[in-house]
């Protein structure tokens, strides 16, 4: 099994490796040829041109990435639609990724301007002009909430911070009550966290390295005010953080590299899941391809029109790709939204009513503390957080907070949490006919039971510590950051919107795999249970629907 997937993976990031020197858009282990080279006709009698795929899976991310690897593994010819670019050539300036503190076009999604969560430093804005280009962060804004997302081959792993916890059983009993929850601690949970290559620091790096002072000095504090802390597994190769430690190797956490993409040690999934996929031979993928239609045809499975763009944004073409099978893996927002659009275009009328609803932002709250002069942070913050406070036992206000970086490569005696707190309050996405796309509706004071709970942590240690809050880092003079979201959640929820493996209501061979699946709320940082739940879901889909 471990030779097979070496070989396997070995091919498939040569395939990524040859499309990217050589810049193509379709990506597959004979690139260049069609599928029909590549998979057996007995295999996939449905293929009738090159456009028709047994399988189509909208999205890289991890959802996505699951269920192309587990389709390609059952030999099932499987086409994988991406919007954003595969990221593995180096710029004019010999790096893949730009770094937060000297972002450019390849940092966010065609913006004029970065729009970083932390947008002002002493109330001075913070975000820089950069040229519009398909680049790896994309924030869609909305009234009252903005969600940061992946746009890449890899979705959100490339930009987003490798923390990988697997959610408390009992939390997960909660959210998912007709899960089998002993099959997914048993069997999915493991599986998730092996094959994306999750590890923990050391702890030479936790109390010795001067990156993870700011860990240690919050760490202190929280225990100082009776708050449990823990350390946060990642995907993160600490391997290699250790060696920019002793500083033999580039740095990239160790060098202000995370939302914009990190140049080495992170893990993500264009490494592990996908290239798996393609080393299968039987998946495709295609970059700057995004799905703008789906529709049904009777009989005759289902229809996408998919839209080609360059990296600059310039239309290349609309093409048609039909498919018997297709996996919605576009992330919570993109999959919301498509089946949201689809419904009211009348494309697919048959999606009851609760696609687009029951949506929440994993109750983020970001947040950040003033320390006294004497007890600096640290000028330099390894990226990748390790630490968290647990105090989601709390019966009144349960938290969950990261400890995370200000990597702004000054000193800045901050100490910033990115909290995840329990809030039942849930938006909804509407068709908005003059934009002819979906929308998210999140009320202004929908956040609030989220920011009393961070509110009532935060000042426990203020009090403790005689310190404060800073006021002067996110917009209106905000001390908790509650308009933004770098976990959406729902909009297309398990046992809902679909059936309890992610089959949507309503038509045959059409399923929701990724974060849209998750009602709102988890509790820790969310991508373990995302892939988790997809491998579960796409191992009983391929079982029940497609090998039949
Ligand atoms: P996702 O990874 O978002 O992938 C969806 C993919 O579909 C993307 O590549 C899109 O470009 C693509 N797509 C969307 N619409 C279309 C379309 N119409 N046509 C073609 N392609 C499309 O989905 N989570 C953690 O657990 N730990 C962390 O440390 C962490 N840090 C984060 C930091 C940041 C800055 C951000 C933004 C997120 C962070 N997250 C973290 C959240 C995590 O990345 C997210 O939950 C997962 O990536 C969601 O996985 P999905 O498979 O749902």
């Amino acid at each position: 099994m471990k030779s097979n997937y070496s070989r396997r993976r070995f091919l498939g990031l040569s395939a990524l490796g040859t499309a990217s020197v050589f810049g193509l858009s379709t990506i597959n282990l004979l690139t260049g040829c069609t599928p029909n080279d590549i998979v057996s006709e007995e295999e996939n009698e449905e293929q009738e041109s090159n456009n028709h795929f047994k399988a189509i899976v909208i999205g890289t991310g991890y959802g996505g990435s699951v269920s192309a690897l587990r389709l390609g593994e059952a030999k099932v010819n499987t086409l994988m639609l991406e919007m954003g670019q595969l990221w593995d050539q180096p710029g004019e300036d010999g790096k893949i990724f730009s770094k937060m503190t000297s972002p450019d076009k390849r940092s966010m999604w065609f913006k004029n301007k970065t729009e970083l969560p932390i947008s002002n430093f002493f109330w001075f804005g913070i975000d820089r002009n950069i040229d519009s280009y398909a680049g790896v962060l994309d924030r869609l804004n909305y009234d009252n909430m903005s969600v940061y997302t992946g746009r890449a081959v890899g979705g959100g792993s490339i930009v987003n911070g490798g923390i990988a916890v697997t959610p408390s059983k009992s939390y997960f009993e909660e959210v998912f009550p007709k899960v089998d929850s002993g099959e997914m601690f048993n069997v999915y949970f493991p599986r998730a966290n092996q094959m994306l290559g999750v590890n923990q620091v050391p702890n030479s790096l936790l109390e010795n390295s001067s990156y993870y002072k700011f860990t240690r000095v919050s760490r202190e504090q929280a225990k100082r005010s009776g708050y449990k802390t823990e350390v946060l597994p990642n995907i993160y190769d600490f391997n290699y953080m250790l060696l920019e430690e002793e500083g033999t190797v580039e740095k990239s956490a160790y060098d202000n590299e995370v939302i914009f993409g990190n140049n080495a040690g992170k893990k993500t999934l264009d490494k592990t899941y996908i290239a798996d996929a393609l080393g299968t031979g039987y998946v495709t993928l295609k970059v700057l391809h995004e799905v703008i239609r789906i529709t049904h045809k009777e009989n005759a499975g289902y229809e996408l029109s998919v839209r080609e763009i360059t990296p600059e944004g310039n239309e290349v073409a609309i093409h048609t790709f039909t498919c018997n099978h297709l996996v919605l893996g576009a992330g919570t927002m993109g999959s919301s939204s498509l089946l949201v659009k689809a419904k009211a275009k009348g494309d697919l009328p048959l999606l009851n009513d609760n696609v687009g609803k029951n949506w929440g932002p994993n109750g983020n709250i970001m947040t950040a503390r003033a320390n006294h002069v004497w007890n600096p942070t640290g000028k330099n913050q390894s990226t990748i957080p390790v630490m968290g406070i647990n105090d989601w036992d709390n019966p009144v206000y349960p938290v969950f907070a990261e400890i995370a970086p200000i990597p702004i490569g000054i000193e800045s005696w901050i100490s910033l949490y990115l909290a995840i707190t329990k809030n039942s309050e849930r938006g909804y996405f509407s068709y908005d006919t003059v934009k002819d796309e979906a929308v998210l509706n999140w009320g202004e004071n929908q956040n609030t039971p989220s920011v009393m709970a961070v509110k009532n942590m935060m000042d426990k240690i203020n009090r403790k510590e005689f310190t404060t809050y800073r006021y002067d880092l996110f917009k209106e003079n905000k001390a908790f950051a509650d308009d933004f979201t770098y976990h959406p959640l729902g909009g297309c929820v398990l046992g809902e919107a679909t059936d309890l493996y992610g089959r949507v209501k309503g038509y045959k061979n059409l399923y929701v795999n990724d974060g849209a699946l998750v009602p709102g709320s988890i509790g820790v940082n969310p991508f373990v249970t995302i892939t988790a739940l997809a491998e579960r879901n796409i191992e009983y889909i391929i079982k029940n629907d497609i090998l039949v």
